[in-house]
């Protein structure tokens, strides 16, 4: 079973995606999610430029020292652009073998840890009655989980809150769109938001919040300690991820479990936080988790040291790597959580796939391999539009993070 072609397919229904097909001599296909919100361009080039030819010739069964062919062989481990790349090879790869096997992906895995996967929706309104009406709205369709996120008093726009239940942060265009942000006007707001949610819906539905990076240490502490009072099911990011200690601090002070992890590329990234039981629930995802594999090893880490998973599920996740993550949650056996933003209509088109919501809860596909595709010819109707992650500044004007 000898890859014989490896192309990447560039298309932007409603948002831009990178997606790997690669096909085999017995004509088998598989494909990989590619896609790095708003450097989407950075991967395409690095499998076309520098994978695909690596790849044609190789036996397609032999996954795991394909994974380290390219990682080991780079020389420059690690990174995002580098870890989708991988992924995205990783991930169809195992298509191709569940395709090979007559199995689902998550049979490969080990088989079912569970029946269905729980999944997380989104109230991200800019006033707190409107986010009461947004998860009104969830409940009524069966969510158990939902994450909240307000307008602010004085910040014009800030991240998470949407444009009408479709959250969509990237915007195409030449640059990036800038957002401004005061901590102090976040801290002293947050808490009513909770308020509400809690006397309007009570302690059954599970309430988690991201923060994106925004706070030090000892504020993360404090919004932590603030909200234990409503029983979050999780606070997300809410220091930058590049600082593994800094954790501590927040550990210190307040028993609101923390996630992390949808910026993290490697093992490497996630290891002290994961040995030091920093976090609760670990954020990685298929796409930029470096595949099936990778993740499934950042996973097993993870359960030595009572940490579940919660992977990410943003739109800019294509439903290629959706599909790849519910095959891994409903088999490990630290499933936590699962994201879950739907796709418009234009990208779940572009993607026929067999994976299904129902009451709460998502389904993996039972078709042999991952269950998901690409039309390329639906694809060929949405060329490539430049799009832009918004940048953040202080009320002050100093960079900060988004
Ligand atoms: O590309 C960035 C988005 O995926 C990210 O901002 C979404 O934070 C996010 C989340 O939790 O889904
Ligand atoms: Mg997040």
């Amino acid at each position: 079973m000898r890859i014989v072609d490896a192309k990447v397919i560039v298309t932007c229904p409603d948002r831009n995606f990178v997606t790997l097909r690669l096909t085999t001599d017995d004509g088998l296909t598989g494909v990989g999610d590619a896609t790095l919100n708003g450097r989407e361009l950075a991967v395409a080039s690095y499998l076309e430029d520098h994978l695909c030819q690596l790849l044609i010739g190789r036996d397609a069964s032999r996954i795991e020292d394909t994974w380290q062919y390219l990682y080991k062989g780079a020389y420059w481990r690690r990174g995002p652009v580098t870890m989708t790349a991988i992924a995205a090879v990783d991930t169809a790869l195992w298509d191709i073998k569940g395709k090979a096997a007559g199995m689902p992906v998550y049979q490969l895995l080990g088989g079912r840890s569970r029946d269905a996967v729980t999944v997380y929706g989104h109230a991200g309104s800019a006033t707190v009655s409107d986010v009461l009406e947004e998860v009104a709205g969830l409940l009524g369709r069966g969510y158990r989980a939902v994450r909240v996120q307000v307008g602010v008093p004085g910040l014009e726009k800030i991240y998470g809150v949407g444009r009408g239940g479709f959250y969509e942060p990237a915007t195409a265009g030449a640059r990036p769109d800038e957002e401004s942000w005061s901590t102090a006007k976040y801290l002293n707001f947050v808490p009513e938001l909770f308020a509400a949610v809690r006397d309007g819906f009570g302690y059954d539905v599970h309430l988690l919040h991201d923060v994106h990076h925004r706070l030090t240490p000892i504020e993360a502490a404090r919004l932590g300690k603030a909200l234990e009072p409503y029983g979050l099911f999780w606070l997300e990011d809410p220091i930058s991820e590049e600082l593994q200690e800094g954790f501590r601090l927040i550990r210190r002070h307040t028993t609101t479990p923390i996630a992390v992890g949808e910026v993290y590329n490697s093992i490497w990234d996630c290891r002290q936080l994961i040995t030091e039981q920093l976090i609760d629930y670990i954020r990685m995802d298929v796409v930029h988790g470096g595949g099936i594999t990778h993740l499934r090893r950042v996973f097993d880490l993870a359960a030595l040291y009572h940490v579940r998973t919660g992977s990410h599920g943003a739109t800019d996740l294509s439903p290629v790597c959706l599909a790849a993550g519910l095959h891994v949650d409903v088999a490990v056996p630290n499933f936590g959580i699962q994201e879950y933003m739907p796709h418009t209509d234009a990208t779940n088109a572009v993607f026929p796939h067999s994976y299904r919501f129902e009451d709460g809860l998502m389904y993996p596909s039972e078709e042999p391999g991952l269950g998901v595709d690409i039309d390329e010819e639906a694809a060929a109707e949405y060329p490539y539009r430049q799009a832009y992650l918004p940048v953040n500044r202080l009320e002050d004007g100093s960079m900060h993070d988004w």
